[in-house]
């Protein structure tokens, strides 16, 4: 195989772990610390969970552990949408399970959790295993968005496992996968399978997090990816001063990767969909409020500019998600008629005459580019696939007609002229930043020691995370602290909470602070490529969102 000179060099760069973990391995032995409860739904959640209810959190400390060398299997598995690091979470899992014991074993379960129902089984070898560490991607075993949640799938589950005499499993995903690691976790210690699952934090969406949580993993390395790019097309806009780059970024239902990325690039305008959400602000509020920052700088000459939009925006415009909501429900319930209809006229036809007289407006005001984007197929979840609704497209067209009206009512004298970037999948494979590299290993690294600590339903955590690794803090957070109870589909269900952008939290407070100027003059800021060479200033740096929010 061809290498590129970076691959190479990655290969060769060793990860940095929490002190604690570059300890002989078997002078370490797990801490039980507090006892846990959910914030909430606690009786619910107690008795859906009754064996990995009200666990304790773990850590770790210096200590003789013989045990540690016990010969096992462990499974592993990549859930949902790439995020940088994931290699790495496989190779520290690997090192940590070989330096307890050269004879144990590493399988990688192929394309995502249907790998485990379908015993589409490999095993990891050291040779196969170099070929990956510190690159991005989930290619080492694949990854897929197959929900497991069924009785009969984790049957299937535990039959794959008892094949390969595996004892735990080691689930790498975000928020829904890791809510279904924890259900996978209490059906195998019912069925006294001994069968251990440890979850893995992973999206680079970052809503993944929560006290015990500080990021999920890929976070760090996507926003740096999507910064360098904002970052060279508003050198770009500020040097041919004649585009508005409206700019949509990945995300599905938080902001955080919008706002990490305004607050590395300062951009013009950046929309964080849980304040539209908050104030309720209309399609018709958003587009104003874009129209007005670009009418002030065209009426200074300025006709250029770089707007940051959320991937989910949509679903946090009230009356977008009214109409959403009811086409889930429409398509769901309807799908034999729908699916009969061929041409488009007939599709927007049923679904004006289906919906509230609100949601039909609103549908019918939508460019039918946009109309067939919300009618296409939902993911596994149920969702609709955001990553495939062109809001940056449906906000220029509708822009441009506001500003034609300014125009005419004479509050604009400047000139539109608009592109359009999604910027999505460039940054979910990318070699994982120092950071990202260091953490992964470190939660594979530590996901081991959960499973010798024999423990089950946890999630792999490192914290302390703003301060250099090798002060990071190694443990294991029961899953069911982080749940609470939500409507799923009609059904109420118990989910690990999404963490949305908290509008009282520091890095949304440094943004709105700065935000207006921001808007109308140009203080664009540069980050560059992510360096992997070169002083820690400049390479081990975590994200801004991280920084602000665990500065004292
Ligand atoms: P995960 O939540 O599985 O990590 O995936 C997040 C994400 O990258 C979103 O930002 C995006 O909306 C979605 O995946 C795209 O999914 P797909 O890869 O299936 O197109």
């Amino acid at each position: 195989m061809d290498l590129s000179p970076l691959q190479r060099a990655r290969y060769e760069y060793q990860p940095k772990l929490p002190s604690i973990l570059t300890e002989a391995i078997d002078t370490v032995i797990p801490v039980k610390g507090e006892s846990t409860s959910p914030s909430s739904d606690q009786d619910q959640i107690k008795a859906l969970f009754p064996n990995t209810y009200g666990l304790n959190k773990v850590t770790f400390a210096k200590g003789n552990n013989e045990e540690i060398k016990k010969q096992i299997n462990v499974g592993v598995i990549l859930s949902g949408g790439q995020a940088p690091g994931g290699h790495n979470v496989i190779s520290g899992l690997f090192d940590a399970i070989k330096k307890a014991n050269p004879e144990s074993k590493l399988y990688g379960f192929k394309g995502g959790p249907s790998g485990i129902i379908e015993d589409d089984t490999m095993e990891i070898t050291s040779e196969y295993l170099d070929k990956f560490r510190n690159t991005g991607g989930f290619d080492i075993i694949g990854s897929g968005r197959t929900k497991l949640e069924t009785k009969e799938q984790f049957e299937l589950a535990k039959q794959t496992c008892q094949k390969h005499n595996i004892s735990a499993v080691v689930i790498i995903g975000g928020d829904d996968s890791n809510t279904n690691a924890a259900v996978l976790a209490e059906y195998f210690l019912q069925q006294k399978a001994n069968i251990q699952v440890i979850g893995c934090p992973k999206t680079i969406d970052g809503d993944l997090k929560n006290d015990e949580i500080e990021v999920s993993f890929g976070f760090d390395t996507a926003t740096k990816t999507y910064s360098e790019l904002i970052g060279n097309i508003e050198r770009d806009a500020n040097s041919a001063k004649k585009y508005w780059h409206f700019i949509k970024v990945m995300g599905r239902s938080a902001s955080h990767i919008a706002l990490e990325c305004a607050l590395e690039t300062q951009p013009n305008i950046c929309l964080v969909s849980e304040e539209i959400e908050a104030n309720k602000t209309s399609l018709a509020g958003v587009v104003e409020y874009i129209s007005d920052v670009i009418a002030k700088r065209g009426n200074k000459g300025l006709n250029f500019g770089v707007i940051i939009i959320p991937e989910g925006l949509v679903e946090f415009i009230p009356e977008v998600k009214a109409l959403i909501d009811e086409l889930n429900d429409l398509l769901a319930k309807k799908a034999d008629l729908y699916s009969k209809l061929t041409s488009t006229e007939e599709q927007v036809d049923f679904i004006i005459s289906n919906v509230s007289s609100e949601s039909a407006a609103v549908f019918s005001i939508l460019p039918s580019s946009i109309q067939m984007q919300l009618l296409m197929d939902r993911d596994p979840h149920g969702n609709v696939q955001v990553s495939r609704i062109e809001t940056d497209k449906l906000l220029i067209e509708m822009v441009a007609k506001q500003l034609d009206k300014m125009k005419k009512d004479g509050t604009y004298t400047g000139k539109f002229s608009a592109q359009n970037h999604f910027f999505g999948y460039e940054g979910r494979c990318a070699f994982p930043s120092n950071f990202d590299a260091d953490y992964c290993y470190s939660l594979g690294f530590n996901a081991f020691m959960l499973i010798a600590s024999g423990l089950s339903g946890y999630l792999s955590s490192v914290k302390n995370l703003s301060a250099p690794a090798r002060d990071w803090v190694a443990g294991g957070i029961p899953i069911t602290m982080m749940m609470n109870m939500e409507q799923r589909h009609g059904e109420l269900k118990p989910v690990i909470k999404k963490a949305l952008v908290e509008l009282d939290g520091a890095p949304f407070n440094y943004f709105k602070a700065h935000r207006d100027q921001w808007a109308i003059d140009t203080c664009f800021t540069f980050p560059g490529a992510i360096q992997y060479y070169g002083p820690e200033s400049v390479c081990d740096l975590t994200t801004r969102t991280l920084a602000l929010e665990q500065s004292k």
